[in-house]
């Protein structure tokens, strides 16, 4: 396809330049709205020039060559990789899951505000983030009035684009033009005390238009670019995901039995990850047909599901797909654009919505403690992981929220069961499963001593349980009374006693 075809706006077509040129307008210090979500549709060529500037910035000494960068959630390594090697990051929010960028903010060099993703563009709309100065958003296209097609993630685009006073369009000619037609953004989200509801009551709803509006007269540049979005391949499932897959569809069958959902279930929302993608590859070997997703990533497993016809209709924000999925993707988009749309994320993780729908969501933990309060972003209560991203918003409005991990970490020697979560990200009132491979704790409608014995007697690993059971004893003796026992000072020093003497 020309590339008049691809920007067909003359105005903008007439303001394409090199990646470098573009890099040399973002002003050092701004703040940065760039496009992006689970490693698809950044920008992939301004970030790596501007990475370049500011590196060469700092070596002529002005250490503080720096930009704040907003995006939807994580990018890729030519975005935050590079920005981060060039030490050209001051404040990052509000999702990440980049190994320099983890370095630095652990190390104390970056700053990083981890948000609730649905939370990121009414921030800024209220101003509570700062100025944000220049957008850099990656598009299919550009129609004859300056309108966008969207690329292979919505996320807060729209925002950016609304929001900044300048703005850089990559035009990413590897993107499918097909694409056309798979995005709906809503306008209609309006600040307090102005707000609506939001007229979305079906995953497949389509509430606002396949295109996002630009003001021309605000975009600087304009660069081509043709490159793939850098996805990687998911494991096969392991022993571990199966199992813990398999009591997922246990529990769903039996709630169907109950009469508690309906056959066809109701919005599946998964979180990131291979975990996450075996528990689809599990879901979609059960007895339930003409599915629904209502979620921020859409990953090689529903793929496969919306292929076989398990799965009817896909609402995300994102495509996070292998090389393998993206190519079936591409191949056979036609049948993909009936069956999904890509939305803002503020909508896809609305709590509105997600309550609405009554959204079945299942998202990965890095430990639970023995009344269901869940850590999801911090080992050892004190080093970042990636972020919460969208598993709050999803945790607390689901019908049914679940947290799964294996049972143990690190070979075996750490338990993601344990006394007191080292870092709280999910409270006991936003869980209601907890699954391992070992088993699934149904946690409804219990009180914490009965929540403490379900997940310690069905999550934890065999090798802790012991352990656990003699916490639970001595902290229920000392805690006579007490609606919540805890043992304070061995439960906080959990992880760390065990580094000290290798014993918990
Ligand atoms: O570290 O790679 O150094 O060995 O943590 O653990 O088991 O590979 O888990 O890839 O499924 O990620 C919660 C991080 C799980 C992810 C989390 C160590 C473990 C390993 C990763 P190594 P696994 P996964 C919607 C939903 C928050 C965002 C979210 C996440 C590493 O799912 O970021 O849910 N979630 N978004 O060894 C010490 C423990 C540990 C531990 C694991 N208890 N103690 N280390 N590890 N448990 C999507 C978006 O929002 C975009």
């Amino acid at each position: 396809m020309p590339l008049a075809a691809r920007i067909q706006n003359a105005t903008l077509h007439a303001k394409v330049m090199t990646a470098e040129q573009a890099a040399e307008l973002i002003p050092v210090g701004a703040n940065v709205g760039m496009s992006g979500f689970t490693g698809a549709g950044y920008p992939k060529a301004v970030p790596q020039a501007l990475a370049a500037r500011l590196a060469a910035l700092h070596a002529a000494g002005q250490t503080d060559a720096r930009i704040g960068l907003w995006t939807g959630a994580s990018t890729a390594p030519e975005l935050d990789g590079a920005l981060a090697q060039a030490r050209g990051i001051e404040m990052r929010l509000p999702y990440q899951s980049d190994p320099t960028c983890r370095k630095l903010i652990n190390a104390g060099q970056m700053l990083y505000t981890d948000m609730h993703l649905s939370h990121v563009a009414q921030a800024a709309w209220f101003g509570f983030l700062g100025k944000l100065d220049v957008a850099v958003v990656e598009v299919v296209g550009i129609l004859p009035d300056g309108r966008l097609i969207p690329s292979t993630s919505v996320g807060n685009n729209k925002t950016w684009l609304d929001q900044a006073d300048k703005i850089i369009l990559e035009v990413n000619l590897h993107q499918n033009p097909a694409l056309e037609g798979m995005h709906d953004i809503y306008e209609g989200t309006h600040l307090p005390p102005h707000r609506l509801p939001i007229p979305l009551v079906r995953a497949s709803d389509r509430i606002g238009s396949p295109y996002l509006k630009c003001d021309p007269t605000k975009v600087i540049a304009v660069v081509v670019t043709d490159q793939p979005d850098r996805n990687s391949a998911f494991d096969a499932p392991s022993e571990v995901s199966a199992k813990i897959a398999a009591h997922i569809l246990d529990f769903l069958t039996h709630e169907v039995k109950a009469g508690r959902l309906p056959k066809a279930l109701l919005p599946l929302q998964s979180g990131v990850g291979n975990t996450a993608n075996a528990v689809l590859a599990g879901i979609s070997q059960g007895p339930f047909e003409n599915l629904t997703a209502y979620t921020e990533v859409l990953q090689d497993g529903m793929l496969e599901m919306l292929r076989s016809g398990k799965l009817a209709f896909a609402s995300a924000t994102a495509l996070s797909l292998s090389p393998e999925a993206s190519a079936e993707f591409n191949g056979n988009i036609d049948f993909y654009r009936q069956r999904i749309l890509l939305r803002p994320q503020e909508i896809s993780n609305h709590p509105e919505l997600v309550r609405r729908l009554g959204v079945i969501a299942m998202n990965a933990m890095i430990e639970a403690d023995l009344y269901g309060n869940v850590n999801s972003t911090h080992i050892m209560g004190s080093s970042i992981m990636n972020g919460i991203g969208g598993s709050g918003d999803f945790a607390r409005n689901a019908y049914l929220s679940f947290f799964m991990s294996p049972s143990v970490a690190k070979g075996g020697k750490i338990s993601c069961i344990v006394p007191m979560v080292s870092h709280h990200d999910h409270t006991e009132h936003d869980v209601q499963v907890i699954v391992t491979e070992q088993g699934l704790a149904d946690l409804r409608g219990l009180a914490p001593t009965q929540r403490a014995r379900q997940i310690v007697a069905r999550c934890a690993h065999p090798s802790f349980r012991p352990q656990l059971l003699d916490y639970m004893e001595r902290a229920w003796q000392s805690g006579a009374g007490k609606h919540t026992p805890h043992l304070l000072d061995e439960s906080l020093s959990w992880h760390s006693r065990y580094l000290k003497t290798g014993k918990m």
